[in-house]
């Protein structure tokens, strides 16, 4: 085995040590335009609550002057997961329901990137559900934010795990009969760090939400309410005060650390409210297994790969 091996070595946890250097200072680089950002057009119906939270994704790169190398896009299958298409910079459209491990492992191994997943209610909650709750409860370092619109919308007007009682669909010609999930309430249970709601027809506030979100430390999870004008019409006008609705925003008063408080506002009736239900400052996974790491390469400081494998095999005997 070559010697470099062990004088760089590249291992989960220290692979920023080996990653792309850092870029210069942001004074010394121009934040990206817009037009450096978008990449295809976007192909979802016009009127699709999506464009908004793209649009506002592309706003908050701008903001933070975040550059194409640090940012990663990341998407399982669905309307909504179609997002990294249409951004210029790293990212996945991967396969349905597991956006969120394949999110994970770039998490952990490049801990210079900023993590975002986009995607859908169905993508989220119903294929890709046990993944939501083992990152969750992992608290893996990235941004999750799920467009909600209660249906399946590629796939054409199926019942999705958040479509309401009633709802009538290709699924369920008579009516849902099936009772919803509420994702803030599994994303609390869960073990998600931060949890927000949100809906694409308040772009300060879809905006405000992604900066939180980004600024956390840990899984940062946001449920943004996503008209599909297509297949559920009018689904939020409740939530739109432009349809006659009410956007009730979480008093500022709310104690984000009381998982209590945050799971009963979670649990009134549509519309709801809108802002930061709950964040707490646990430790990642990310700085755990860091913290490991750092540890195991001062054991075996000096030694060779061959060594080290030679130590591990010895053990096992
Ligand atoms: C393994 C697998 N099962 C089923 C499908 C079909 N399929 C594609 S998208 C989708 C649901 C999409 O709904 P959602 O995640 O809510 O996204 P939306 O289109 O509403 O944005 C389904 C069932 C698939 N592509 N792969
Ligand atoms: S089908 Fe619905 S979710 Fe899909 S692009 Fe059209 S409006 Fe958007
Ligand atoms: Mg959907």
């Amino acid at each position: 085995m070559s010697d470099t091996l062990t004088e760089t070595p590249v291992r989960a946890g220290n692979l920023a040590a080996v990653a792309t250097p850092p870029p210069p200072a942001t004074e010394e680089r121009k934040g990206l335009t817009k037009k450096e950002i978008a990449a295809d057009h976007p192909t979802w119906c016009p009127g699709c609550g999506d464009f908004s939270v793209l649009a506002l994704y592309f706003k908050l790169i701008e903001k933070r002057k975040m550059w194409h190398e640090k940012i990663t896009t990341i998407a399982g299958i669905g309307c909504s997961s179609r997002f990294p298409y249409f951004v210029q910079a790293h990212g996945a459209h991967y396969i349905h329901g597991r956006a969120l491990p394949f999110a994970s492992g770039i998490s952990l191994s490049r801990p210079d990137l900023h993590v975002f997943v986009f995607g859908g209610d169905g993508d989220a909650f119903s294929i890709g559900g046990n993944h939501f709750t083992h990152t969750a409860r992992k608290n893996i370092k990235m941004t999750y934010c799920v467009m909600d619109n209660w249906v399946y919308g590629l796939t054409k007007k199926q019942t999705s795990p958040t479509s309401p009682l009633g709802f009538k669909s290709k699924t369920d010609q008579w009516g849902a009969v099936d009772y919803p999930i509420n994702p803030i309430k599994q994303a609390i249970a869960a073990g998600a760090t931060f949890v927000a709601r949100t809906t694409s027809t308040n772009p300060n506030h879809v905006l405000a939400m992604m900066e939180a979100a980004m600024d956390h430390d840990g899984f940062s999870f946001i449920e943004c309410l996503s008209e599909c004008v297509e297949f559920y019409e009018g689904a939020f006008d409740a939530a739109n005060p432009r349809k006659g609705g009410a956007f009730n925003e979480i008093s500022k008063n709310h104690d984000v650390s009381d998982e209590l408080e945050a799971y009963k506002l979670a649990g009134a009736d549509f519309p709801g409210y809108f802002g930061i239900f709950y964040k707490n400052n646990k430790a990642t996974k990310n700085a755990k297994e860091a913290e490991i790491q750092r540890g195991f390469m001062e054991k075996v400081k000096g030694l060779k790969d061959w060594q080290i494998l030679q130590k591990n095999f010895d053990r096992m005997k």
